[in-house]
């Protein structure tokens, strides 16, 4: 179901402390009940090792939920170090982020990875958060509809309808990443309206209708209101910037 929604990709930042302080101040500043008065739902992807904690600090039974950066494509066994969709659900995920570009670039992650991660998530009941996006070098060379058809061709389009209605995408362009780059909402709205037009080509138009597309890409407090004001954008992945109460907490009021 399209929703507006606000994630918060920690990557691999905060202590547990820290991350506690953060979670209730952003509560506290949100005001709690509050936040979903508009139907927003608010996810905060803090590093596995957190996971539990932060979930039980969240705000229950609301609009606040918790979800993973990433995950292992098999439901469990002699895989030193990786952590399942299954253990994930145990710990109260709900959503899990799958091919940030950091993932694709630094671990080597494929769209053929991809794709049995997606289906790892969903078999475990958790919500993929599935990102795209192109390089400085892609966009520059006019190849940015091609590079994300194909990751959506290759990585996501092969789910059932059943299944893909349970995909948040992201479109994340790499050279926004961490950079202080933001592409302009009109950037923003085109490529989100041109991921639109291929689900309903792969699937139907009720199901890129329904389809929930966030922008991520150094999305901040300043520039929030004016790329979720656009048709085709329905909120964010955010990185450093949920690491800052209030900053998170101005961003998720951007509605
Ligand atoms: C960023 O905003 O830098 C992100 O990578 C969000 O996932």
């Amino acid at each position: 179901m399209r929703q507006n929604l606000v994630a918060g990709n920690w990557k691999m930042n905060l202590t547990y402390p820290e991350a506690l302080a953060l979670v209730e101040e952003i509560a506290r500043l949100a005001g709690y009940g509050s936040v979903g008065a508009n139907g927003l739902q608010v996810v905060v992807c803090p590093p596995f090792p957190l996971l539990h904690g932060v979930g039980q600090a969240l705000p229950q039974g609301g609009n606040f939920h918790l979800g993973a950066q990433n995950c292992h494509q098999k439901e469990s066994g002699a895989f030193t170090g990786e952590v399942s969709a299954k253990l994930l659900a145990s710990v109260g995920c709900e959503y899990v982020i799958l091919g940030h570009s950091e993932r694709r670039q630094y671990f080597g992650e494929t769209d053929e990875l991809l794709s049995q991660k997606l289906k790892a998530a969903l078999a475990a009941g958790l919500k993929p958060i599935f990102c795209v996006g192109e390089s400085l070098d892609t966009r520059e060379a006019d190849e940015t509809f091609d590079f994300i058809g194909k990751q959506l061709t290759d990585g996501l389009f092969h789910l059932s309808n059943e299944e893909f209605a349970q995909v948040t995408i992201a479109y994340e362009p790499i050279w926004a990443i961490g950079t202080g780059r933001t592409a302009t909402s009109a950037q923003a709205q085109e490529v989100h309206a041109f991921i639109r037009e291929r689900i309903a080509r792969a699937y139907d138009a009720q199901a890129a209708l329904d389809t929930t597309i966030l922008y991520g890409g150094s999305a901040n407090a300043q520039n929030a209101r004016e790329l979720f004001a656009q048709p085709d954008v329905d909120g964010g992945l955010i990185g450093g910037a949920s690491l800052k109460a209030a900053d998170f907490t101005a961003i998720i009021q951007s509605f």
